[in-house]
C-alpha cells in the first residue's frame, strides 16, 4: 500500500461534477464493486484505489468533490497536482447539461490543470432516455475544449456497474505519474490542513 512507506507511484485524479450526477456512487463501486447509498457530498470523500501500470503497482488517489453549487467554488482548491480529471455528467438531466458543460469548460481552463487528461463518463445510461456517449461528446464540444490534452468519453451507469472497469482502465491508461508516495501523503495533508484553515475565515 502506497502510504506505508513504500515509494510505489501515486496520481490523484479528481472526480468533479454537478450535484447528483453519481461522483460518489461511481468512487464506491470503483473501489468496493458496491453500491452505495450516498447522501450528498458536503465536502469531499478520498479514496485510495491499487492498480498496475507499466507492469508497476500504482495507487489513484480519487478525490470526490461535492458538486452543489456552493461546493464548486471549492473545486480549484483540488487543482494542484491533479494528474486526471474525471467529469460526471448525469447523461438522464437533459435540463441541467449546458450548466454541466460550462463548469467542466471553466474547471478546464484552470492553469493547473493545464495538459491533464480527461475522461468524461457520460453516467446513468441505465435511465430510459439518457443520451448516448456520443450525443454528451457533440453537446459537450470537447473536440475545442480539451485541445492540447487527452481525452475519451466513457459510457457507463455506476449503478448497476455497466462500463466501470473500462473507466477505471481508462483513468489508469491515461494519468500521468509523477509523485512519489511520500509527497502525496503530505499533499493530502497539506490540502486537508488548507481547507480546514480557510472554512474558518
Ligand atoms: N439510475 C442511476 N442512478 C444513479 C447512477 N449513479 C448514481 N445514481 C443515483 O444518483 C443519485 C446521486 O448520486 P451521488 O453519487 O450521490 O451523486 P454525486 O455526484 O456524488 O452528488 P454530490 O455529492 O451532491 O455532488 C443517487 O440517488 C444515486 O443512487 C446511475 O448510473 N444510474
Ligand atoms: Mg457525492
Amino acid at each position: 500500500m502506497g502510504l506505508r512507506g513504500s515509494k510505489q507511484p501515486e496520481a490523484r485524479v479528481l472526480l468533479l461534477g454537478l450535484d447528483n450526477a453519481g461522483k460518489s456512487t461511481l468512487l464506491y463501486k470503483m473501489k468496493h464493486n458496491a453500491c452505495v447509498s450516498t447522501v450528498p457530498t458536503i465536502g469531499f470523500n478520498v479514496e485510495m484505489l491499487e492498480a498496475r501500470k507499466n507492469g508497476k503497482n500504482i495507487t489513484l488517489t480519487m478525490w470526490d468533490i461535492g458538486g452543489q453549487r456552493k461546493m464548486r467554488e471549492y473545486w480549484k482548491s483540488f487543482h494542484q497536482d491533479t494528474a486526471a480529471v474525471v467529469f460526471v455528467v448525469d447523461s438522464s438531466d437533459l435540463e441541467r447539461l449546458e450548466e454541466a458543460r460550462r463548469e467542466l469548460e471553466d474547471t478546464l481552463r484552470s492553469d493547473q490543470l493545464q495538459g491533464r487528461p480527461l475522461i468524461l463518463l457520460a453516467n446513468k445510461q441505465d435511465v430510459n432516455g439518457a443520451l448516448t456517449a456520443t450525443e454528451i461528446k457533440d453537446r459537450f464540444i470537447l473536440r475545442k475544449s480539451c485541445s492540447g490534452r487527452d481525452w475519451f468519453v466513457q459510457p457507463c451507469s455506476a449503478s448497476t456497474g455497466f462500463g466501470i472497469e473500462e473507466a477505471f482502465r481508462r483513468v489508469v491508461q491515461m494519468v500521468k505519474l509523477t509523485s512519489d508516495s511520500g509527497a502525496m501523503k503530505d499533499n493530502i495533508k497539506e490540502t486537508v490542513n488548507y481547507l480546514r484553515g480557510s472554512s474558518r475565515h
